[in-house]
């Protein structure tokens, strides 16, 4: 009857254990200072190494594209950041990508992974027209 008793009590004790461990592993990990306070200190780092190769800027106000025409290098994230009321696309001619309408300083993001020109237009204002080159 004791051992049945016991054996009742051994997942609420390894429960404990886990959650001890966990705790504890919690704190040592704070007690860390330099490095994880670099981390917090700049999350950028973070973000970069997920990030593609490099990322390029392109902004969009009073229905333009600024700059019109980037040369980057292949696997670089190309920024699109509209600072119109106006919604606005980025519309590729060959259709290989395509926006949503954003506006009020919202971003797209668009990652080029292959070689060539892009030549892209907004869809509400297909006088809009823009070019990404994309090299090795
Ligand atoms: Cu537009």
């Amino acid at each position: 009857m004791k051992l049945v008793n016991k054996l009742a009590l051994l997942p609420v004790l390894v429960f404990l254990a886990v959650f001890v461990t966990a705790c504890s592993h919690d704190k040592g990990n704070q007690a860390q200072p330099s490095p994880s306070t670099q981390s917090l200190d700049n999350p950028t780092v973070g973000e970069k190494i997920e990030a593609p190769l490099a990322e390029t800027n392109v902004t969009i106000q009073n229905y333009a594209y600024t700059p019109a025409s980037i040369e980057v290098k292949k696997g670089t994230a190309v920024r699109f950041t509209n600072l119109d009321k106006t919604g606005h696309t980025v519309t590729a001619d060959d259709g290989s990508f395509d926006t949503p309408l954003f506006s009020d300083g919202e971003s797209q993001t668009i990652t080029f992974n292959q070689i060539g020109e892009f030549p892209y237009y907004c869809r509400p204002h297909s006088y809009m027209k823009g070019k990404v080159i994309v090299v090795e």
